[in-house]
């Protein structure tokens, strides 16, 4: 262990998203006092905020899982809050870390970081070593710039700050609405509502040849723990599953976890962005980690919490 939890008070920034969610309740489980703060306490865009809330809450330690994110289509169309909203953030987050002397810092990218025609399965080495994915560049460069700033805090101040990339992540918490999120609710609430409609089809878009792998935001919540403990280096390390599916596949398989038999009709005016970003998973597997939640069991996870959160919304 490098970074001991224990009595540390740990700010999960951007707490209420997806991951961040999963990150604290992950933490629950270690001895260290979990700090958040939401939009009205401190908006990560503006400077004199989060410089202004980590005066006072002091914290010893952060994850850092707030990000403008969104699916293929919001980060096709919109490029600018994309690139400039992230920028904003992790600057913000990282100066104002360093100026509090925190303790670490561990950075969250992407797998679209890597160049769009990476060898597969990408290995952390291959970061800027060719074009990004069109769809996505945006994003990719603010998250590119977020690992090199923690890379020049540990280099020019000694700083622990480290970056973990997760490959695409779902599970609950998750955003439903069709035009902002990733393909995986996406696909879920599409074969929900044709279930429960009647409907004879869902649209999927792109050609459904794409690859993508999936991890399940609690054990990429396991996986940022595990790091925060026992990682301390310059490069970032790889955050997946493994495995990799087609989208078309994929979309078989929600089809058949949400119980809808119609059929399955393409959308070839959407993009379908990189053709494959498998990540090596090598580098974590050789510290000791692996994922638990198999995709299948994920899916219907994740199905349930959206029939409940669909159900609380009617009740
Ligand atoms: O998950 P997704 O939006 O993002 O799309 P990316 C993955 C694939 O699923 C693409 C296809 O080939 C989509 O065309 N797809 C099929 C759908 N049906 C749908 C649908 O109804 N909705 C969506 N959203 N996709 C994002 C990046 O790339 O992944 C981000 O834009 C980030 O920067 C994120 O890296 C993890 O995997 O293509």
């Amino acid at each position: 262990m490098t970074y001991d939890l224990n009595g540390k008070r740990v700010w999960v920034a951007g707490h209420r998203g997806m991951v961040g969610s999963a990150v604290v309740r992950r933490l629950a489980s270690e001895g260290c006092e979990v700090i958040t703060a939401g939009r009205e306490t401190a908006d990560l865009m503006r400077q004199s905020e989060v410089e202004a809330f980590m005066a006072d809450a002091k914290p010893d330690a952060i994850v850092m899982a707030a990000a403008k994110v969104g699916g293929i289509l919001a980060n096709d169309t919109r490029p600018a809050e994309f690139l400039y909203e992230n920028l904003m953030i992790e600057a913000n987050i990282v100066a104002a870390a360093h100026a509090n002397d925190v303790e670490k810092f561990l950075f969250l990218g992407s797998s679209c970081i890597y160049p769009k025609l990476a060898d597969q399965p990408i290995a952390e080495g291959s970061l800027l070593t060719g074009p990004l994915e069109p769809t996505n560049e945006w994003y990719a460069i603010a998250k590119i710039a977020g690992i090199k700033l923690a890379q020049a805090y540990r280099k020019q101040y000694g700083r622990d700050y480290i970056s973990a990339m997760p490959t695409n992540l779902y599970g609950p918490g998750d955003n439903f609405d069709l035009t902002s999120s990733h393909v995986m609710p996406a696909i879920i609430r599409k074969a929900h509502e044709a279930k429960v409609s009647g409907a004879s089809s869902i649209t999927v878009w792109g050609t459904g040849t794409p690859r993508r792998e999936f991890l399940h935001a609690d054990d990429c919540a396991d996986a940022l723990v595990f790091l925060l403990k026992t990682y301390s280096g310059h490069e970032h390390v790889n955050v997946g599953s493994g495995d990799d599916l087609t989208i078309l596949d994929l979309t078989k398989l929600v089809c058949k976890v949400v119980g809808f038999e119609g059929e399955i009709v393409h959308d070839l005016s959407k993009p379908d962005g990189t053709p494959r970003k498998l990540m090596s998973a090598d580098n974590l597997r050789g510290m000791g980690w692996g994922p638990r939640i198999a995709l299948g069991e994920g899916i219907a996870e994740t199905y349930q919490w959206f029939l409940q959160r669909e159900a609380a919304r009617e009740a």
